[in-house]
């Protein structure tokens, strides 16, 4: 390319001046920002280790109640998106606290939820009429535009109907924030009353469509979004374990399987993907990148990722109850010394939509 003389210049520096204030700009200028030859995230690596969360999501446990906060959470933002509430250009994440004897009272939004979680039991969530209890390692979903609260009855660990123990409870919550506010397409509303009443006894969604059989008659209840809205961690843990008798270890991703809307088979949300992963003991995967970058709960054990950020490889040591987020695009490989269970989650099936999915798997 020849540099243009100092006329030329010039004359080019005045037609953009001249042109500026009819919102006119040369496309010639930033063409090749625009269309760049792979994709270049400005999203960074990042891991947030739950020992150094934990303090603080106890001190906010002191500062806020649930009902004042409406949602007690703190965000798990991207390094390099500060401000933005997003943990991706597309996906937010957040780590929610409710105390026992407290309600996060009830709302509806079009961004669609998940909740992952962390740690403690007895608190509940309940969507369109239906509760579930959550347990470490569930994965629960709130359909866009469905009612949702959630609560923690604060059950002392004598009572009769359960063994729950009266213990705060944490959860990661992902949900679609950045997307729907790039779409411009996001609606909420709050609900008249604190606690929804409720229409179904707890387990009704799974007895009808968490056993490979749906009702004869009867649309989906929540569209595009799985009619499933807790995934158990027994059911999940188990099914690894099964698969690891007969299926060959992945070399890039040990044993992985992903969560399906059983209507459909697709993800169990129009916009993100969920999975689960065990890499068994002495485990050093391969390298893999993809064009969905996703963000990773640490179920049980330890282990390292290596990512091949902007700014130079690095390097996370986590254990259970971490998080980190692997950007789009950007190569990760995955160890564990004593075996590990991870969670994790994308925005995949927009990718898929789109026909955009790209994934590499290197060496
Ligand atoms: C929300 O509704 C929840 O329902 C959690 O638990 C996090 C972040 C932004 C907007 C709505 C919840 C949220 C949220």
């Amino acid at each position: 390319m020849t540099t243009p003389g100092p006329d030329l210049q010039a004359r080019r520096q005045q037609l953009y001046r001249d042109m500026s204030p009819l919102n006119l700009t040369p496309l010639w200028e930033v063409l090749h920002a625009l269309v760049p030859p792979q994709p270049a995230s400005p999203c960074v690596p990042a891991l947030w280790r739950y020992e150094q969360v934990k303090p603080f999501l106890q001190r906010a446990g002191a500062a806020i109640t649930a009902e004042e906060a409406v949602r007690r959470v703190l965000i798990l933002e991207n390094p390099a998106l500060r401000g933005q509430s997003a943990v991706t250009q597309s996906l937010y994440a957040g780590l929610q606290l409710i105390l026992p004897g407290e309600v996060a009272p009830s709302h509806r939004h079009t961004q669609s939820a998940l909740r992952f979680i962390v740690e403690g039991s007895g608190a509940y969530t309940a969507v369109d009429g239906e509760r579930t209890t959550m347990h470490p390692g569930d994965f629960i979903i709130t359909p866009s535009w469905t009612w949702h609260d959630h609560g923690h009855p604060g059950r002392a660990p004598s009572d009769p109907h359960g063994n729950e123990v009266d213990e705060p409870v944490v959860w990661l919550d992902g949900l679609d924030i950045p997307m729907i506010r790039f779409f411009d397409a996001g609606f909420a509303e709050n609900g008249s009353v604190k606690s929804q009443a409720l229409t179904r006894p707890e387990g009704t969604s799974f007895a009808r469509y968490g056993h490979n059989m749906a009702p004869v008659r009867g649309d989906a209840p929540f569209g595009a979004t799985s009619p499933v809205f807790s995934y158990p961690y027994a059911r999940s843990r188990e099914a690894l374990h099964q698969l690891e008798r007969s299926a060959p270890l992945d070399p890039w991703d040990g044993f992985k399987l992903r969560y399906v809307n059983p209507a459909t088979g697709g993800s169990p949300m129009p916009t993100m993907a969920t999975f689960m992963q065990h890499l068994p003991a002495g485990f050093a995967g391969k390298a893999w990148r993809q064009t969905d970058g996703a963000v990773y709960s640490v179920v049980e054990g330890r282990g390292i990722a290596y990512i091949e950020g902007p700014a130079g490889p690095v390097r996370f040591d986590f254990e259970a109850r971490d998080h980190f987020v692997v950007p789009s695009w950007q190569a990760v490989r995955l160890q564990s010394d004593t075996g590990c269970v991870l969670f994790s989650f994308s925005d995949r099936p927009v990718h898929l939509a789109l026909g955009i999915h790209k994934e590499e798997r290197i060496s």
